[in-house]
């Protein structure tokens, strides 16, 4: 793969570093550096060699299709995660954090030996990243690590709102040892292998996160392709702002995935199979298909050659064939097993968090048809978006365009896909009576944030109406946890970690960057 590589600056004139990738030189900014230099120095008692740093995103369009490998349209945003790094001398690598409330730990430096643990420490992600790198480089070089190493995070993303904290954290440790080790790296080939270090914490991860953390570009949205990862500039239109509001609902996808996040990657896995076997497919082929987009050709062909659409979206008339084979709302085990021919203990075997799904799911079964319904047309909706952004309609027109697509995608994602909740759903109809033009969850969901796109001259007014009808609303008819927000005379409550934090525009921010601050 080649492709751009990660950038990497030399800190001598931080102001400019720090311009490059935040679009200026606050003092702000400059400050959280040196505090983060300061602090490894205080707790390590020497400084640091390299810095990591990588962004959260938010996810535009494309929801739960990244997995089933389809193209994605994310950006990255402001907010990231900084990761300082030095060497140590006793064989082992001590994660400690600028944050309060976060733990100090150490682990070993054996690759093989980590991230098998049951617990979910923030610190497993760090681990997974030392193995996914270890893993990357070759052999030899991974051994300048293993003497040991110190290393200090500070992470702004929020976590459990669907803007990749847990992306932000590993790419940012990803280029920190990456800095050590002196590598030059295509960006592509660092959001490929970080994609899968999230899998050794257990989530059955996309790669959309990892892919726009390291690649994204100030000013621009992009369009993610998988297999390869490979982007396309996206240029927002004219006076369209993307407002991000947190429902203070923690989606926390590590613990629940059994029953979510996974599920939902297990569910689509034998929609394929299924659906594989239904148009044809000896069992054996069925199950080897490993996305729906693998048997998207067949649906296609199904519909007869001259209706077909183009490739990479199953749209129209083709959904309906999908709707009339998999023609139950509910599909159990045992008749799973007994049409592809195979027990799903077989199908997943080597797998242990898909495995851990097929159990969950025994009393309940698996909605195939509502699944694959969502993932093909939510991935038919992606091309869309872009086509609008590119066009030469006049701007409100686009607008229109992009929100209506953000609209049918919540839709789906509530109906078919089943992974908003009760908050998600609220706030997304506080912003549309607020001003939103259109609005979605955007992550994984069950909790976590939405995304709304506002005219520029509406933002204003939009946060102040939304802050109202959701937030200190939601405190008062004990909707939103009291725990969550102080007493604040100007709107009745607030909430304690800022507005800043709950409900912000942002505009496209840059990707990862590895900082040498070598003398
Ligand atoms: P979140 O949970 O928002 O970081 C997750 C996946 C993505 C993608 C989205 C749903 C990880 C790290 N990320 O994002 O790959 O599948 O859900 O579109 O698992």
């Amino acid at each position: 793969m080649a492709g751009a590589t990660v950038q990497v600056y030399h800190i001598q004139d931080l102001p400019h570093v720090i311009e490059s990738l935040y679009g200026s030189a606050d003092k702000e900014v400059c400050d959280r550096f040196t505090t983060m230099i300061r602090g490894f120095e205080n707790r390590f008692g020497k400084a640091p060699e390299f810095l990591g740093r990588s962004p959260g995103r938010v996810n535009l369009i494309g929801e739960h299709i990244d997995y089933m490998g389809y193209a994605v349209l994310p950006m990255a945003i402001r907010q990231d995660t900084i990761v300082a790094i030095g060497r140590a001398d006793d064989g082992r690598v001590h994660v400690s954090n600028l944050r309060p409330g976060f733990s100090e730990e150490d682990f070993g430096t054996n690759p093989d030996e980590l991230v098998a643990r049951t617990d979910h420490s923030w610190v497993n992600y760090v681990m997974a990243s030392f193995k996914g790198v270890c893993g990357y480089v070759p052999a030899e070089k991974c051994q300048q690590i293993t003497t040991g190493l110190n290393m200090m995070v500070e992470g702004q993303v929020p976590q459990g709102s669907g803007l990749s904290s847990s992306a932000a954290l590993v790419c940012s440790a990803a280029l920190a040892l990456l800095g050590m080790l002196g590598v030059t790296v295509p960006q592509a080939e660092v959001a490929q292998f970080t994609a899968e270090c999230e899998k050794f914490v257990g989530t059955e991860s996309g790669g959309m996160d990892q892919a726009i953390s390291i690649m994204g570009e100030l000013g621009l949205a992009k369009l993610v392709h998988f297999n390869p990862i490979r982007t396309e500039d996206v240029p927002l239109p004219e006076g369209a702002i993307f407002v991000i509001a947190n429902s203070l609902t923690e989606s926390a996808k590590a613990v629940s995935a059994d029953r979510q996040y996974n599920m939902r990657v297990v569910e689509c896995r034998l929609a394929t199979a299924l659906l594989g076997l239904k148009l044809g497919l000896s069992p054996e082929e069925a199950v080897s298909r490993r996305t729906l987009r693998e048997v998207e050709d067949e649906v296609r062909a199904a519909q007869g050659p001259t209706l077909g659409g183009p490739k990479g979206s199953v749209t129209g008339a083709e959904l309906e064939v999908v709707r009339k084979l998999l023609d139950q709302e509910v599909y159990m085990q045992p008749q799973l097993e007994q049409l592809l021919g195979l027990s799903l203990e077989h199908m997943f075997a080597g797998n242990a968090s898909q495995l851990r799904c097929v159990g969950v799911a025994r009393d309940f079964g698996f909605k195939l048809r509502d699944r694959a319904l969502h993932v093909f047309s939510e991935a038919a909706r992606v091309p869309e978006f872009k086509a609008a952004c590119d066009s030469n309609a006049p701007a409100d027109q686009k607008l229109l365009e992009l929100a209506r697509l953000m609209d049918l995608s919540h839709a789906s994602c509530r109906d078919l896909y089943e992974c908003s909740c009760e908050e998600l759903d609220t706030l997304v109809a506080v912003s549309k009576a607020a001003g939103a033009l259109g609005s979605r969850l955007t992550g994984a969901g069950w909790g976590g944030c939405t995304v709304s796109l506002v005219r520029q001259e509406d933002v204003e007014g939009f946060i102040t109406k939304v802050k109202q009808e959701y937030y200190v609303a939601g405190v008062n008819d004990k909707k939103l946890s009291e725990r969550l927000f102080e007493r604040d005379s100007k709107d009745g409550w607030r909430p304690i970690i800022g507005w800043e934090n709950v409900i912000f525009a942002s505009p496209p921010g840059s990707g990862g960057a590895i900082l040498d601050l070598r003398k």
